[in-house]
């Protein structure tokens, strides 16, 4: 059994989706951060960065960042077929677009929710927003061309694509499909899927 240490509408839900389409057993772990849950002492033991997503493998060890997760449950549970086999070209790929996402556009995300922490100067906080804000449509803009379509890598769903859906949750809605038709196409149709639908109400409304 995994044991998912998640937040509504935080990056805990490409991996709540990545567990439900592996057909994972999978319990979630309700972990508000805009309640401070992340913030307790017992947390802390879970992950010593005090953030979700945490995931306790059925080893019962833990694991932090989601890209990583996703990674990860890409080949615990192969069968899903969510990923390009280990070590080939198409692996390459999708790792590659995969960390893109993980260190650009949701560390950018990170920069806009939280530009206080990204500045001494309170004066600063509203420009670390909005270069965080062009930043993220940058690397969007950037993904939006390499898109095989319908997915990142072509006709087969893959983890990136799921992550993708995530980020794409985040961004205004109007923006993406004016600017990133392919990224908001592919984010609807993983949004459709009936594993996925009940999860994207939960974290995105
Ligand atoms: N690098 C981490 C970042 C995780 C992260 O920033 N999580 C946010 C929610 S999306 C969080 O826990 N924020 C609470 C806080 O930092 O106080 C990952 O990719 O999993």
């Amino acid at each position: 059994m995994y044991v998912l240490y998640g937040s509504t509408g935080s990056g805990s839900a490409s991996v709540e989706a990545a567990l439900a389409l592996s057909g994972a057993e999978y319990r979630i772990v309700q972990t508000s951060t805009a309640e401070g849950k992340h913030l307790t002492e017992d947390f802390k033991l879970i992950n010593p960065r005090q953030q979700v997503p945490a995931l306790q493998l059925p080893d019962s060890s833990i694991m932090t960042e989601g890209s990583a997760m996703m990674l990860h449950l890409a080949d615990a549970l192969p069968a899903a077929q969510l990923a390009p086999l280990p070590g080939s070209s198409a692996r390459a790929q999708h790792d590659r677009w995969l960390i893109f996402m993980a260190v650009n556009i949701y560390e950018g995300e990170l920069r806009k929710g939280y530009s206080d922490r990204y500045t001494d100067n309170a004066d600063g906080i509203e420009g670390v927003k909005t270069s965080a804000d062009a930043y993220v449509k940058r690397h969007h803009a950037i993904l939006e061309e390499v898109i095989v379509g319908p997915f990142i890598l072509g006709q087969q769903m893959t983890m990136a694509d799921i992550y993708l859906w995530m980020l794409a949750g985040w961004m205004d809605q109007e923006w993406l499909t004016v600017h990133c038709p392919k990224i908001a196409a592919l984010a609807a149709a993983i949004r459709q899927n009936p594993l996925v639908a009940p999860i994207h109400t939960v974290h995105f409304g």
